[in-house]
Protein backbone atom coordinates (compact mmCIF):
# COMPACT_ATOMS: atom_id res chain seq x y z
CA UNK A 1 0.00 0.00 0.00
CA UNK A 2 1.13 3.06 -0.30
CA UNK A 3 2.10 5.81 2.04
CA UNK A 4 -0.76 7.03 3.93
CA UNK A 5 0.85 8.85 7.01
CA UNK A 6 1.01 12.34 5.24
CA UNK A 7 -2.72 11.65 3.86
CA UNK A 8 -5.10 14.08 6.38
CA UNK A 9 -8.20 12.57 4.33
CA UNK A 10 -7.27 8.93 4.40
CA UNK A 11 -8.82 6.40 6.85
CA UNK A 12 -11.03 6.51 8.62
CA UNK A 13 -13.84 8.51 6.20
CA UNK A 14 -13.48 11.27 7.55
CA UNK A 15 -17.28 13.19 9.20
CA UNK A 16 -16.16 16.37 7.41
CA UNK A 17 -18.14 19.08 8.12
CA UNK A 18 -19.48 20.76 5.55
CA UNK A 19 -19.33 24.81 5.17
CA UNK A 20 -22.72 24.46 3.38
CA UNK A 21 -25.47 22.00 4.92
CA UNK A 22 -26.88 20.17 2.72
CA UNK A 23 -30.69 21.46 3.65
CA UNK A 24 -28.73 25.35 2.75
CA UNK A 25 -27.63 23.73 -0.41
CA UNK A 26 -31.25 22.41 -1.47
CA UNK A 27 -30.15 19.23 -2.24
CA UNK A 28 -32.10 16.24 -1.99
CA UNK A 29 -31.34 13.25 -0.61
CA UNK A 30 -30.48 9.67 -1.87
CA UNK A 31 -28.50 6.75 -0.02
CA UNK A 32 -26.48 3.95 -1.41
CA UNK A 33 -29.04 1.97 -0.42
CA UNK A 34 -31.69 2.83 -3.10
CA UNK A 35 -29.36 0.88 -5.52
CA UNK A 36 -29.21 -3.03 -6.03
CA UNK A 37 -26.55 -4.51 -4.01
CA UNK A 38 -24.63 -5.73 -6.84
CA UNK A 39 -24.83 -2.00 -8.60
CA UNK A 40 -21.19 -1.39 -9.26
CA UNK A 41 -19.55 1.87 -8.04
CA UNK A 42 -16.43 3.66 -9.58
CA UNK A 43 -14.39 6.35 -11.11
CA UNK A 44 -12.46 7.00 -14.04
CA UNK A 45 -9.27 8.22 -15.42
CA UNK A 46 -7.25 7.68 -18.23
CA UNK A 47 -3.74 6.73 -19.02
CA UNK A 48 -2.11 9.99 -21.08
CA UNK A 49 -4.61 12.13 -18.72
CA UNK A 50 -3.06 10.81 -15.16
CA UNK A 51 0.35 9.09 -15.89
CA UNK A 52 3.05 11.47 -16.95
CA UNK A 53 6.29 9.88 -17.18
CA UNK A 54 5.63 9.81 -21.39
CA UNK A 55 9.82 8.97 -22.23
CA UNK A 56 10.26 6.46 -19.35
CA UNK A 57 10.63 2.74 -19.42
CA UNK A 58 10.63 2.39 -23.19
CA UNK A 59 7.39 4.11 -23.67
CA UNK A 60 6.81 5.35 -26.93
CA UNK A 61 5.97 8.36 -28.63
CA UNK A 62 1.52 8.86 -28.08
CA UNK A 63 -0.23 11.26 -31.18
CA UNK A 64 -0.94 13.74 -27.81
CA UNK A 65 3.02 13.81 -27.76
CA UNK A 66 3.17 14.78 -31.11
CA UNK A 67 -0.02 17.49 -30.39
CA UNK A 68 1.08 18.80 -27.30
CA UNK A 69 4.42 19.74 -28.96
CA UNK A 70 2.93 21.77 -32.18
CA UNK A 71 2.32 25.47 -30.77
CA UNK A 72 -0.67 26.84 -31.01
CA UNK A 73 -2.65 23.30 -30.22
CA UNK A 74 -3.12 23.28 -26.40
CA UNK A 75 -4.59 25.90 -24.59
CA UNK A 76 -1.97 26.18 -21.86
CA UNK A 77 0.56 25.35 -23.98
CA UNK A 78 1.00 22.22 -21.88
CA UNK A 79 1.44 18.77 -21.99
CA UNK A 80 1.07 15.69 -20.36
CA UNK A 81 5.17 14.92 -19.84
CA UNK A 82 4.36 15.08 -16.00
CA UNK A 83 0.28 15.22 -16.08
CA UNK A 84 -0.56 13.75 -11.96
CA UNK A 85 2.39 11.48 -12.24
CA UNK A 86 0.48 8.48 -11.47
CA UNK A 87 3.18 6.64 -12.87
CA UNK A 88 5.22 6.97 -9.79
CA UNK A 89 2.28 8.27 -7.73
CA UNK A 90 0.25 5.33 -8.21
CA UNK A 91 -0.41 3.97 -4.48
CA UNK A 92 -1.27 7.01 -3.91
CA UNK A 93 -4.31 6.94 -5.91
CA UNK A 94 -5.42 3.92 -5.47
CA UNK A 95 -5.59 4.31 -1.71
CA UNK A 96 -7.59 7.54 -2.65
CA UNK A 97 -10.11 5.01 -4.67
CA UNK A 98 -10.02 2.61 -1.81
CA UNK A 99 -10.47 5.62 0.70
CA UNK A 100 -13.20 6.68 -1.56
CA UNK A 101 -15.10 3.46 -1.38
CA UNK A 102 -15.68 2.59 -4.86
CA UNK A 103 -15.52 -1.21 -5.70
CA UNK A 104 -14.02 -0.83 -8.92
CA UNK A 105 -11.53 1.41 -11.11
CA UNK A 106 -11.59 2.55 -14.44
CA UNK A 107 -8.18 3.11 -16.44
CA UNK A 108 -6.41 2.92 -19.89
CA UNK A 109 -3.17 1.26 -21.22
CA UNK A 110 -1.42 3.61 -22.81
CA UNK A 111 -0.40 1.44 -26.43
CA UNK A 112 2.61 3.13 -26.65
CA UNK A 113 3.99 1.84 -23.59
CA UNK A 114 3.30 -1.29 -24.86
CA UNK A 115 4.61 -1.06 -28.25
CA UNK A 116 6.50 1.48 -28.53
CA UNK A 117 5.94 1.35 -32.60
CA UNK A 118 2.71 0.64 -32.33
CA UNK A 119 3.69 -3.30 -33.35
CA UNK A 120 6.22 -5.80 -32.71
CA UNK A 121 7.24 -9.55 -31.44
CA UNK A 122 7.41 -8.50 -28.08
CA UNK A 123 5.80 -6.18 -25.93
CA UNK A 124 7.70 -3.58 -24.11
CA UNK A 125 8.52 -5.79 -21.27
CA UNK A 126 8.36 -2.44 -18.61
CA UNK A 127 5.29 -1.11 -20.04
CA UNK A 128 3.86 -4.46 -18.82
CA UNK A 129 5.23 -4.19 -15.43
CA UNK A 130 4.12 -1.18 -14.79
CA UNK A 131 0.34 -2.33 -15.59
CA UNK A 132 0.84 -5.52 -13.72
CA UNK A 133 1.92 -3.85 -10.61
CA UNK A 134 -1.01 -1.38 -10.97
CA UNK A 135 -3.40 -3.77 -11.30
CA UNK A 136 -2.36 -5.89 -8.45
CA UNK A 137 -2.92 -2.57 -6.43
CA UNK A 138 -5.82 -2.46 -7.14
CA UNK A 139 -6.81 -6.16 -6.42
CA UNK A 140 -5.37 -5.61 -3.35
CA UNK A 141 -7.31 -2.76 -2.16
CA UNK A 142 -10.74 -4.11 -3.43
CA UNK A 143 -10.92 -2.26 -6.59
CA UNK A 144 -11.94 -4.06 -9.40
CA UNK A 145 -9.91 -3.64 -12.88
CA UNK A 146 -12.00 -2.24 -15.73
CA UNK A 147 -9.12 -1.61 -18.22
CA UNK A 148 -10.27 0.68 -21.61
CA UNK A 149 -7.86 -0.74 -24.77
CA UNK A 150 -7.61 2.45 -26.44
CA UNK A 151 -8.54 6.01 -24.76
CA UNK A 152 -6.45 7.84 -27.14
CA UNK A 153 -3.01 7.54 -27.13
CA UNK A 154 -2.35 6.39 -30.31
CA UNK A 155 1.35 5.78 -31.10
CA UNK A 156 2.91 8.15 -33.15
CA UNK A 157 4.93 5.39 -35.36
CA UNK A 158 0.77 4.17 -36.69
CA UNK A 159 0.12 8.28 -37.50
CA UNK A 160 3.31 8.07 -39.67
CA UNK A 161 1.38 5.32 -41.32
CA UNK A 162 -1.72 7.07 -41.94
CA UNK A 163 -3.27 5.89 -38.17
CA UNK A 164 -6.82 5.35 -37.91
CA UNK A 165 -7.64 5.93 -41.43
CA UNK A 166 -5.33 3.24 -42.44
CA UNK A 167 -7.06 -0.67 -42.19
CA UNK A 168 -3.71 -1.62 -41.07
CA UNK A 169 -4.14 -0.27 -37.83
CA UNK A 170 -7.17 -2.10 -37.00
CA UNK A 171 -4.69 -4.97 -36.96
CA UNK A 172 -2.01 -3.55 -35.05
CA UNK A 173 -5.03 -2.89 -32.58
CA UNK A 174 -5.64 -6.37 -32.46
CA UNK A 175 -2.50 -7.61 -32.27
CA UNK A 176 -1.85 -5.17 -29.27
CA UNK A 177 -5.25 -6.21 -27.40
CA UNK A 178 -4.70 -10.02 -28.28
CA UNK A 179 -0.75 -9.29 -26.54
CA UNK A 180 -2.46 -7.31 -23.43
CA UNK A 181 -5.21 -9.04 -22.52
CA UNK A 182 -2.93 -12.52 -22.77
CA UNK A 183 -0.50 -11.13 -20.07
CA UNK A 184 -3.32 -9.14 -17.89
CA UNK A 185 -6.52 -11.20 -18.49
CA UNK A 186 -6.18 -13.67 -15.48
CA UNK A 187 -7.17 -10.58 -13.11
CA UNK A 188 -8.71 -8.16 -15.28
CA UNK A 189 -12.25 -9.72 -16.66
CA UNK A 190 -13.64 -5.92 -17.51
CA UNK A 191 -12.39 -4.74 -21.05
CA UNK A 192 -13.59 -1.68 -22.94
CA UNK A 193 -12.52 -1.66 -26.71
CA UNK A 194 -12.67 1.89 -27.16
CA UNK A 195 -13.28 5.30 -25.51
CA UNK A 196 -15.37 7.55 -26.96
CA UNK A 197 -14.97 6.69 -30.87
CA UNK A 198 -16.68 9.97 -32.04
CA UNK A 199 -14.23 12.38 -30.86
CA UNK A 200 -11.14 10.13 -32.10
CA UNK A 201 -12.92 10.67 -35.58
CA UNK A 202 -14.23 14.08 -35.68
CA UNK A 203 -12.38 16.31 -32.90
CA UNK A 204 -9.35 14.17 -34.25
CA UNK A 205 -9.98 14.56 -37.77
CA UNK A 206 -12.69 17.05 -38.80
CA UNK A 207 -12.49 19.73 -36.62
CA UNK A 208 -8.57 19.18 -35.64
CA UNK A 209 -8.90 19.92 -32.47
CA UNK A 210 -7.84 17.24 -30.60
CA UNK A 211 -4.89 14.66 -32.11
CA UNK A 212 -4.00 14.08 -34.66
CA UNK A 213 -5.03 17.26 -36.09
CA UNK A 214 -6.43 16.01 -39.24
CA UNK A 215 -9.45 18.41 -40.69
CA UNK A 216 -11.35 16.41 -43.53
CA UNK A 217 -14.58 15.21 -43.44
CA UNK A 218 -14.29 12.43 -45.44
CA UNK A 219 -10.71 10.94 -43.83
CA UNK A 220 -13.12 11.56 -40.53
CA UNK A 221 -15.76 9.00 -41.89
CA UNK A 222 -12.97 7.10 -42.60
CA UNK A 223 -11.59 6.61 -39.04
CA UNK A 224 -15.03 6.24 -37.33
CA UNK A 225 -15.50 3.21 -39.59
CA UNK A 226 -12.26 1.69 -38.55
CA UNK A 227 -12.93 2.59 -34.76
CA UNK A 228 -15.75 0.35 -35.00
CA UNK A 229 -14.81 -2.41 -36.97
CA UNK A 230 -11.53 -2.72 -34.71
CA UNK A 231 -13.95 -2.94 -31.76
CA UNK A 232 -15.79 -5.61 -33.22
CA UNK A 233 -12.29 -7.21 -34.33
CA UNK A 234 -11.35 -7.20 -31.15
CA UNK A 235 -14.41 -8.55 -29.10
CA UNK A 236 -13.35 -12.26 -30.36
CA UNK A 237 -9.74 -11.95 -29.27
CA UNK A 238 -10.41 -10.65 -25.73
CA UNK A 239 -12.92 -13.74 -25.22
CA UNK A 240 -10.43 -16.16 -26.07
CA UNK A 241 -7.67 -14.95 -23.80
CA UNK A 242 -9.65 -13.70 -20.85
CA UNK A 243 -11.56 -16.21 -18.69
CA UNK A 244 -15.00 -15.28 -17.74
CA UNK A 245 -14.75 -11.68 -20.14
CA UNK A 246 -16.83 -9.02 -20.18
CA UNK A 247 -16.46 -6.91 -23.07
CA UNK A 248 -17.85 -3.28 -24.36
CA UNK A 249 -17.32 -0.36 -26.10
CA UNK A 250 -17.67 3.06 -24.02
CA UNK A 251 -19.77 5.97 -26.58
CA UNK A 252 -20.67 9.61 -25.36
CA UNK A 253 -23.89 9.80 -26.19
CA UNK A 254 -26.47 12.72 -25.91
CA UNK A 255 -30.08 13.37 -25.65
CA UNK A 256 -30.64 15.35 -28.74
CA UNK A 257 -33.60 18.33 -28.32
CA UNK A 258 -35.05 20.15 -31.12
CA UNK A 259 -34.30 24.13 -30.30
CA UNK A 260 -38.16 24.87 -31.14
CA UNK A 261 -41.36 22.98 -31.95
CA UNK A 262 -41.31 23.78 -35.90
CA UNK A 263 -41.12 20.54 -38.29
CA UNK A 264 -37.55 21.85 -39.46
CA UNK A 265 -35.77 21.94 -36.01
CA UNK A 266 -37.33 18.36 -35.15
CA UNK A 267 -35.57 16.92 -38.62
CA UNK A 268 -32.46 19.27 -37.90
CA UNK A 269 -32.42 16.70 -34.49
CA UNK A 270 -33.57 13.75 -36.05
CA UNK A 271 -30.28 13.85 -38.39
CA UNK A 272 -28.21 15.30 -35.33
CA UNK A 273 -29.40 12.21 -33.68
CA UNK A 274 -28.57 9.94 -36.53
CA UNK A 275 -24.56 11.34 -36.47
CA UNK A 276 -24.35 11.68 -32.64
CA UNK A 277 -25.84 8.52 -31.66
CA UNK A 278 -27.30 6.20 -34.51
CA UNK A 279 -24.47 6.30 -36.38
CA UNK A 280 -22.28 4.20 -33.63
CA UNK A 281 -25.24 2.19 -31.82
CA UNK A 282 -27.40 1.02 -35.39
CA UNK A 283 -24.09 -0.94 -36.12
CA UNK A 284 -23.21 -1.92 -33.13
CA UNK A 285 -26.16 -3.23 -32.43
CA UNK A 286 -26.46 -5.42 -36.10
CA UNK A 287 -28.59 -2.68 -37.96
CA UNK A 288 -25.76 -1.21 -40.24
CA UNK A 289 -25.39 2.43 -40.48
CA UNK A 290 -28.72 4.61 -41.03
CA UNK A 291 -29.78 5.12 -44.25
CA UNK A 292 -30.96 9.00 -43.73
CA UNK A 293 -27.56 9.57 -42.73
CA UNK A 294 -25.85 7.46 -45.29
CA UNK A 295 -27.64 9.41 -47.83
CA UNK A 296 -27.04 12.63 -46.19
CA UNK A 297 -23.23 12.02 -46.71
CA UNK A 298 -23.17 11.29 -50.23
CA UNK A 299 -19.30 10.95 -50.98
CA UNK A 300 -18.40 11.37 -47.07
CA UNK A 301 -19.96 7.84 -46.61
CA UNK A 302 -17.01 5.69 -45.42
CA UNK A 303 -15.53 2.51 -47.53
CA UNK A 304 -17.42 -0.61 -45.64
CA UNK A 305 -15.74 -3.48 -47.00
CA UNK A 306 -17.25 -7.17 -46.81
CA UNK A 307 -17.43 -8.46 -43.47
CA UNK A 308 -17.28 -4.94 -41.66
CA UNK A 309 -20.71 -4.71 -40.49
CA UNK A 310 -20.96 -8.30 -39.26
CA UNK A 311 -17.55 -7.28 -37.20
CA UNK A 312 -18.98 -4.43 -36.32
CA UNK A 313 -22.06 -6.07 -34.47
CA UNK A 314 -19.94 -8.90 -32.82
CA UNK A 315 -22.47 -9.36 -29.16
CA UNK A 316 -21.06 -7.72 -26.49
CA UNK A 317 -21.48 -7.75 -22.31
CA UNK A 318 -22.09 -3.81 -21.67
CA UNK A 319 -23.31 -1.20 -23.76
CA UNK A 320 -20.75 2.17 -21.68
CA UNK A 321 -22.06 5.59 -21.94
CA UNK A 322 -19.95 8.44 -21.22
CA UNK A 323 -23.11 11.17 -20.32
CA UNK A 324 -22.12 14.78 -20.31
CA UNK A 325 -24.88 16.86 -21.66
CA UNK A 326 -27.98 17.19 -24.03
CA UNK A 327 -27.54 18.98 -27.41
CA UNK A 328 -29.87 21.39 -28.53
CA UNK A 329 -29.96 21.63 -32.53
CA UNK A 330 -31.54 23.82 -35.12
CA UNK A 331 -31.95 23.44 -38.59
CA UNK A 332 -29.17 25.33 -40.49
CA UNK A 333 -29.02 24.90 -44.56
CA UNK A 334 -25.95 25.23 -45.45
CA UNK A 335 -24.05 24.35 -42.41
CA UNK A 336 -22.07 21.68 -43.45
CA UNK A 337 -21.80 18.36 -42.92
CA UNK A 338 -25.77 18.09 -42.05
CA UNK A 339 -27.19 21.06 -41.63
CA UNK A 340 -27.27 21.17 -38.23
CA UNK A 341 -25.94 23.77 -35.52
CA UNK A 342 -25.58 23.29 -32.10
CA UNK A 343 -27.28 26.33 -29.94
CA UNK A 344 -27.35 27.11 -26.02
CA UNK A 345 -30.56 26.96 -24.35
CA UNK A 346 -31.40 30.14 -22.62
CA UNK A 347 -30.43 30.16 -19.00
CA UNK A 348 -29.42 27.00 -18.78
CA UNK A 349 -27.47 25.81 -16.25
CA UNK A 350 -23.44 25.33 -17.36
CA UNK A 351 -20.69 23.82 -16.06
CA UNK A 352 -17.45 26.04 -16.92
CA UNK A 353 -16.91 24.14 -19.68
CA UNK A 354 -20.13 25.70 -21.39
CA UNK A 355 -22.06 21.85 -20.99
CA UNK A 356 -25.68 22.26 -20.06
CA UNK A 357 -26.46 20.34 -16.59
CA UNK A 358 -29.33 17.87 -17.23
CA UNK A 359 -29.81 15.20 -15.14
CA UNK A 360 -32.89 14.51 -16.75
CA UNK A 361 -30.72 14.43 -19.96
CA UNK A 362 -29.30 11.29 -18.62
CA UNK A 363 -32.71 9.65 -17.68
CA UNK A 364 -34.32 10.41 -20.96
CA UNK A 365 -30.47 8.90 -22.78
CA UNK A 366 -30.76 6.04 -21.00
CA UNK A 367 -34.14 5.03 -21.10
CA UNK A 368 -34.21 5.63 -25.09
CA UNK A 369 -30.97 3.75 -25.36
CA UNK A 370 -32.58 0.72 -23.56
CA UNK A 371 -35.83 0.95 -25.87
CA UNK A 372 -34.02 1.21 -29.22
CA UNK A 373 -31.01 -1.08 -28.28
CA UNK A 374 -32.04 -3.18 -25.68
CA UNK A 375 -28.16 -3.79 -24.57
CA UNK A 376 -27.42 -6.97 -22.13
CA UNK A 377 -26.20 -3.97 -19.35
CA UNK A 378 -25.66 -0.48 -19.29
CA UNK A 379 -22.98 1.61 -17.26
CA UNK A 380 -22.45 4.74 -17.08
CA UNK A 381 -18.77 4.82 -17.31
CA UNK A 382 -18.35 8.65 -17.03
CA UNK A 383 -20.02 11.67 -15.48
CA UNK A 384 -18.35 14.28 -14.23
CA UNK A 385 -18.37 17.89 -14.09
CA UNK A 386 -15.71 20.83 -14.48
CA UNK A 387 -15.98 24.21 -12.69
CA UNK A 388 -13.67 27.04 -11.56
CA UNK A 389 -12.18 25.46 -7.96
CA UNK A 390 -10.84 27.23 -5.28
CA UNK A 391 -8.61 26.17 -2.93
CA UNK A 392 -9.51 27.91 0.79
CA UNK A 393 -6.93 29.36 2.94
CA UNK A 394 -7.27 25.61 4.73
CA UNK A 395 -6.31 23.98 2.05
CA UNK A 396 -9.94 22.66 1.08
CA UNK A 397 -11.47 22.66 -1.82
CA UNK A 398 -15.71 23.33 -0.81
CA UNK A 399 -16.92 22.50 -4.75
CA UNK A 400 -20.23 23.14 -4.34
CA UNK A 401 -21.11 22.74 -7.78
CA UNK A 402 -19.62 19.52 -8.61
CA UNK A 403 -21.55 17.77 -5.56
CA UNK A 404 -24.58 19.15 -6.79
CA UNK A 405 -23.98 17.65 -9.88
CA UNK A 406 -22.75 14.49 -8.58
CA UNK A 407 -25.77 13.93 -6.14
CA UNK A 408 -28.47 14.78 -9.15
CA UNK A 409 -27.03 12.71 -11.10
CA UNK A 410 -26.78 10.10 -9.00
CA UNK A 411 -30.66 11.07 -8.68
CA UNK A 412 -30.90 10.24 -12.03
CA UNK A 413 -29.24 6.73 -12.05
CA UNK A 414 -32.03 5.88 -9.74
CA UNK A 415 -34.78 6.94 -11.88
CA UNK A 416 -33.32 5.23 -14.73
CA UNK A 417 -33.39 2.21 -12.44
CA UNK A 418 -36.80 2.58 -11.28
CA UNK A 419 -37.49 3.20 -15.41
CA UNK A 420 -36.37 -0.45 -15.82
CA UNK A 421 -33.17 -0.02 -17.74
CA UNK A 422 -30.38 -2.31 -17.07
CA UNK A 423 -28.05 0.26 -15.32
CA UNK A 424 -25.62 -1.43 -13.55
CA UNK A 425 -23.08 0.46 -12.74
CA UNK A 426 -22.07 4.15 -12.21
CA UNK A 427 -18.38 5.44 -12.87
CA UNK A 428 -17.77 9.21 -11.78
CA UNK A 429 -15.21 11.09 -14.27
CA UNK A 430 -12.49 12.06 -12.59
CA UNK A 431 -10.63 9.97 -9.32
CA UNK A 432 -7.99 13.04 -10.35
CA UNK A 433 -8.05 16.66 -12.06
CA UNK A 434 -5.95 15.82 -14.83
CA UNK A 435 -5.04 16.93 -18.20
CA UNK A 436 -7.98 18.02 -20.35
CA UNK A 437 -6.98 17.44 -23.88
CA UNK A 438 -7.41 20.70 -25.75
CA UNK A 439 -8.04 22.43 -22.61
CA UNK A 440 -4.58 21.32 -20.48
CA UNK A 441 -4.63 21.65 -17.33
CA UNK A 442 -7.05 24.63 -16.82
CA UNK A 443 -10.35 22.56 -16.78
CA UNK A 444 -10.46 20.24 -13.67
CA UNK A 445 -12.91 17.29 -13.42
CA UNK A 446 -11.37 15.79 -10.24
CA UNK A 447 -13.16 14.80 -7.09
CA UNK A 448 -9.10 15.17 -6.24
CA UNK A 449 -7.52 18.33 -6.45
CA UNK A 450 -4.10 17.99 -7.76
CA UNK A 451 -1.73 21.12 -6.91
CA UNK A 452 0.07 20.44 -10.61
CA UNK A 453 3.27 22.58 -8.64
CA UNK A 454 3.68 20.08 -5.78
CA UNK A 455 1.46 16.99 -6.45
CA UNK A 456 -0.56 17.53 -3.13
CA UNK A 457 -3.84 15.91 -3.80
CA UNK A 458 -6.60 17.11 -1.72
CA UNK A 459 -9.98 15.24 -1.51
CA UNK A 460 -12.76 18.26 -2.66
CA UNK A 461 -16.22 18.31 -1.31
CA UNK A 462 -17.39 16.32 -3.69
CA UNK A 463 -15.40 13.65 -3.06
CA UNK A 464 -16.27 13.29 0.77
CA UNK A 465 -19.41 13.12 -0.37
CA UNK A 466 -19.08 10.66 -2.53
CA UNK A 467 -17.28 8.90 0.31
CA UNK A 468 -19.88 9.08 2.83
CA UNK A 469 -22.72 8.08 0.35
CA UNK A 470 -20.73 5.24 -0.85
CA UNK A 471 -19.85 4.31 3.21
CA UNK A 472 -23.63 4.54 3.76
CA UNK A 473 -23.65 7.61 5.61
O1 LIG B 1 -11.57 14.09 -20.02
C1 LIG B 1 -12.50 13.56 -20.92
C2 LIG B 1 -12.28 12.08 -21.10
O2 LIG B 1 -10.98 11.78 -21.52
C3 LIG B 1 -13.23 11.54 -22.13
N1 LIG B 1 -14.59 11.90 -21.81
C4 LIG B 1 -14.86 13.28 -21.49
C5 LIG B 1 -13.91 13.77 -20.43
C6 LIG B 1 -14.20 15.25 -20.09
O3 LIG B 1 -14.05 16.03 -21.23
Amino acid sequence: MGNNANNPFLNPVPAVPLRMSESTLNLPTIQRGEFPADFLWGCSTASFQIEGANQEDGRGESIWDRFCATPGRIRDGSDGSVACDHYHRWPEDMDLARHLGVNSYRFSIAWPRIFPDGRGAQPNQKGIDFYSRLIDGMLERGLQPWATLYHWDLPQALQYEGGWANRATMDAFVAYTDSVTRRFGDRVKHWITHNEPWCTAFLGHHEGTHAPGVRDFKTSMQVCHHLLVSHGLAVPVVRSNVPNAKVGITLSLHPIVPATDSAADAAAAWRHDGSRNRWFLDPLYGRGYPADVTALLGRNAPEVLEGDFSAMATPTDFLGVNYYFPEVVTDAPGVRPINTRVIERANAERTAFGWEVSPDGMVTLLDRIQRDWNPNAIYITENGSTFDDVVLPDGSVDDIERRRYLVRHLIAAREALARGVALKGYFAWSLLDNFEWAEGYVRRFGLTYVDYATQKRTLKASGHWYARFLHGR
